[in-house]
């Protein structure tokens, strides 16, 4: 906990949020739901420290699903040129580029519905070289069965991030290929595997404020919360179904992670995809809104990310400090 907080609230972590309740959350004037996220946020973290975890596609396009977002999706007309799993050697050396720029935990993504045997075989080689680097590793490499979940794990991956995305009703509007369930099983069998978890959503696909209230919802009744949330705003791709959607109000976003660190009030919530197209001003209210961690790094998996010359900046001019590896 923050020693020095000054508004000693301490929130029960719960797990039987109602829907109502949530979207409640979502309608209260906006500085009411800062000033509660902030004062949930400075009785667990120090408010001026966020993380930073740096992403590598290590596999690219062609990928059998429909997520209607993606960029990586064989079925839709984009730039991406796809790419086999890269070689170990590379992906070191990327991951020993981020360590070097001060990130902590090297998050590792993968165009697949699920890994093959065959290549899961280098992914598990991947994992062991990333972490003798000293650095945490994450990967999100689609469904997981319970055998490839332990088998993970034994090579030392400490996060695996499957992203719900949105609500369970909104779902069918976004993937046809795979089903919300499904999602939710792999969730299961990471977290039986003793792997931490890694999931939150896209903002900004058309959803309605309930739909997003009821992912939250999903999210914090699950038996553990994921100790990482991020909360991504959808980059609108050319190509993909979503290209023309109508643009998230950046107030939303906010109020977004306001919620989920309410609800969620020990886990890391990341300010995720969009950050290219936010201003300073509205970064700094996503970090006074409880979110506490971040992607740094010029590329998130496929688009553009801020700079991080930009955002060393960022930190300077509003006094946070990245967390160091311990
Ligand atoms: N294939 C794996 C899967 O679907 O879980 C891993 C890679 S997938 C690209 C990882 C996550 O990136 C998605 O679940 C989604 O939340 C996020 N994502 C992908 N494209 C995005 C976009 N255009 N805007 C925002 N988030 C996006
Ligand atoms: C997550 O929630 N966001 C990251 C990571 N987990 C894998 C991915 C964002 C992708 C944004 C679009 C792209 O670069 O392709
Ligand atoms: Fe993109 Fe992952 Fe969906 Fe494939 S499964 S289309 S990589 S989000």
């Amino acid at each position: 906990m923050f020693k020095d907080n000054l508004l000693k609230e301490q929130p029960v972590i719960r797990h039987d949020w109602l829907l109502e309740e949530v979207s409640e959350l979502f309608q209260q004037p906006f500085f009411d739901l800062i000033f509660k996220a902030q004062c949930t946020h400075r009785a667990h973290f120090n408010p001026n420290q966020v993380q930073l975890s740096t992403l590598l596609n290590i596999k690219t396009g062609a990928c059998s699903e429909d997520c209607a977002y993606c960029s990586q999706s064989v079925r839709f007309k984009t730039k991406i040129e796809s790419e086999p799993l890269m070689e170990v050697e590379k992906v070191v050396s990327a991951a020993k580029k981020a360590k070097a720029n001060g990130a902590t935990r090297f998050c590792m993504g993968a165009a697949w519905r699920s890994p093959k045997p065959k290549e899961f075989e280098n992914v598990l080689e991947i994992i062991k070289a990333v972490k003798a680097l000293g650095l945490e590793t994450c990967m999100t490499l689609g469904m997981l069965n319970a055998e490839q979940a332990m088998l993970l794990k034994t090579a030392g991956l400490d996060y695996y991030n499957h992203n719900l995305d949105t609500s369970e009703s909104y779902y069918e509007n976004i993937v046809s290929t795979h089903s919300y369930q499904d999602r939710l099983e792999t969730l299961a069998n990471v977290r039986t595997a003793n792997i931490k978890v890694c999931c939150g959503g896209i903002m900004g696909m058309g959803e309605s404020l309930v739909d997003r209230a009821a992912l939250l919802q999903t999210l914090a009744n699950l038996p553990v919360h994921p100790e990482s949330v991020p909360i991504n705003q959808l980059v609108r791709v050319k190509g993909t179904p979503l290209a023309e959607v109508r643009k998230l109000d950046p107030f939303e976003m906010v109020r977004c992670i306001a919620v989920a660190r309410i609800m969620m009030p020990t886990s890391m919530i990341r300010l995720s995809a969009g950050r290219a197209e936010m201003n300073d001003e509205l970064q700094a209210l996503c970090f006074l809104a409880g979110a506490n961690s971040m992607f740094y790094g010029e590329k998130l998996l496929t688009t553009g990310n801020a700079t991080t010359e930009h955002d060393r900046q960022l930190f300077n001019r509003l006094g946070i400090s990245s967390i160091q590896s311990t």
